[in-house]
């Protein structure tokens, strides 16, 4: 879902007028505003009281609890002909979404394109899906029975998204519940309401019934409320680390409380190791688009390259020289390589770091004076075990590995216990066999970039402190979302065919 060909300039064109024309202001500080803009006055702001958010929640769930029965007993066939009707919305709408990504995500706008393809890719992936695998199975059984196993939907869902993909993550979340016949309440991260409000309208537009999806708004506190309650059935949730293991706690607390299922797609110190058989033009380009593209807020972003040290000089050069080339600024002109971080916090956290470790910058790029903009930097690692905590934005640490060390290197970024992605750029058959055996991580990438995993063709999500599983985007991801119902019925005993008679 990356990139954007010459067919696309028109969409552009379209985008640009869509961007400018939105009624929303551009933060950032891009194009020499204001550093601390306040965000979206146009859509709902996060409700300040406690107790309001709390009863927000509640009448949320208590909506998404009633529609469950009707909902789960549509046919998994309608709910999929809607995921697809829904697919095709959300690309009639790019241009609208796509200005929303841009001005609350602050996206560039190929990222801003690739989040309403991977939306549609999503619902078109789980409706295929649904069909083959959510429809009723006949299994084999003794003779006298018919044996059949039933994929149910468990109930109401919590599905709790970031800002970093609010409408890909958002709508891959909500597709899987609902497909699966469950029901859902939506809390999209509080940077990002106005996208996701929009989508869920299109959702119901799309056939979605009013109360099986309901939007709720705000930060920690309604996620707190979310999860806490007993008749959520199930939470997809991707995020940090902390807040997944504060959502498992809380699905704990009550001990009347049925265990019920969370899936948790959190962060990752992700590495990518280099050795001297690799292309280096080829690494470059993955490096710069691994590392900086969405101005390192993926949590499948590069973070720490580990280059052999033979070709460690030239690599290095090479990588300075296209770190010279990235264009910093606005998000929404389509030259920009690299927007804005997401917000304050973002920004000074970012900055506090990459100047504590000043001594160590290999390379750094020109900013603009004023806005959110964290320079794309280069920071050399003396000792791999220096680094053991996720940087979510555009700092790049580097480090140096030597021959014949390629088990153990793999084996110390292990012992950070991330698991998300990793990278290996390497000709050689062996190398890559060890990668795939030893890397302990969801997504492994070999002599390619780390981020844009495409649904269907890369499942993705981590092990370890990164995630729970299943993957979203593969195969075994919509069954988490369901109740298995085995149903037996014994065909002898009414002394025929079938001991169930119709009374039509
Ligand atoms: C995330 O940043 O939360 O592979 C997920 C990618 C995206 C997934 C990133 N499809 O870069």
């Amino acid at each position: 879902s990356e990139g954007i060909d010459l067919a696309e300039r028109e969409v552009l064109r379209e985008v640009a007028r869509a961007i400018a024309a939105a009624p929303l202001p551009l933060a950032g500080g891009v194009g020499g505003g204001p550093v601390s803009t306040p965000l979206l006055a146009a859509t709902p702001t996060p409700n300040p009281s406690r107790k309001r958010e709390g009863d927000e929640v509640a009448q949320a769930i208590a909506r998404a609890h009633a529609a469950f029965p009707a909902w789960s007993a549509t046919p998994v066939e309608t709910r999929a002909a809607i995921l697809e009707r829904y697919a095709d919305l959300l690309e009639a709408n790019r241009t609208e979404l796509m200005a929303y990504a841009v001005r609350e995500a602050f996206k560039t706008i190929p990222d801003a394109l690739g989040e309403i393809r991977e939306a549609a890719d999503f619902c078109r992936y789980y409706a295929v899906q649904a069909r083959g695998i959510l429809a009723p199975r006949i299994l084999p059984g003794p003779t006298g029975e018919r044996n059949e196993l039933r994929m149910m939907g468990r109930g109401v869902w919590a599905t709790i998204a970031p800002w970093n993909f609010p409408l890909a993550i958002f709508t891959g979340q909500n597709a899987a519940a609902l497909v699966a016949g469950n029901t859902g309440v939506a809390k999209p991260a509080p940077q990002t309401p106005g996208i996701a409000a929009r989508a869920v309208e299109l959702a119901h537009e799309a056939g979605v019934p009013r109360d099986a999806l309901v939007l709720v708004t705000g930060g920690a506190e309604a996620g707190a409320a979310l999860t806490g309650d007993p008749r959520i059935a199930g939470v997809a949730f991707t995020g940090s680390t902390a807040t997944a293991k504060a959502i498992a706690r809380s699905l704990l607390e009550d001990d009347n409380r049925p265990i019920v299922p969370l899936i948790a797609e959190t962060g990752g110190i992700n590495a990518m190791i280099v050795d001297s058989t690799a292309l280096p033009e080829q690494v470059v380009a993955d490096v710069i688009a691994s590392a900086f593209r969405s101005a390192g807020q993926r949590c499948s972003a590069l973070r720490l390259l580990i280059v052999q040290e033979e070709v460690a000089e030239t690599i290095l050069t090479m990588l300075r020289g296209a770190m010279e080339l990235l264009v910093v600024g606005d998000p929404g002109d389509p030259r920009t390589d690299v927007g804005p971080v997401i917000d304050d916090a973002a920004y000074d956290r970012l900055m506090a770091y990459r100047e504590s470790v000043k001594g160590r910058w290999i390379k750094t790029v020109l900013v603009p004076a004023t806005g959110r903009f964290v320079p794309p930097t280069a920071i050399r690692l003396d000792d791999l075990d220096d680094l053991q905590q996720e940087w979510f934005g555009p700092l790049l640490h580097v480090a140096t590995w030597r021959a014949g060390e390629l088990t153990a290197t793999i084996e110390r970024v292990n012992a950070k216990r991330f698991g998300l992605t990793m990278g290996l750029h390497s000709r050689i058959a062996r190398s890559a066999e060890i990668a795939e055996t030893t890397a302990k991580v969801g997504n492994l990438y070999i002599n390619r970039s780390m981020i844009g995993a495409v649904v269907g063709s890369q499942p993705f999500g981590g092990e370890g402190l990164s995630g729970t599983g299943p993957k979203a985007g593969g195969p075994n991801y919509l069954p988490r979302f369901c109740v298995e119902r085995a149903v037996s019925v014994d065909t002898t005993s009414a002394g025929g065919n079938a001991s169930l008679l119709s009374l039509e």
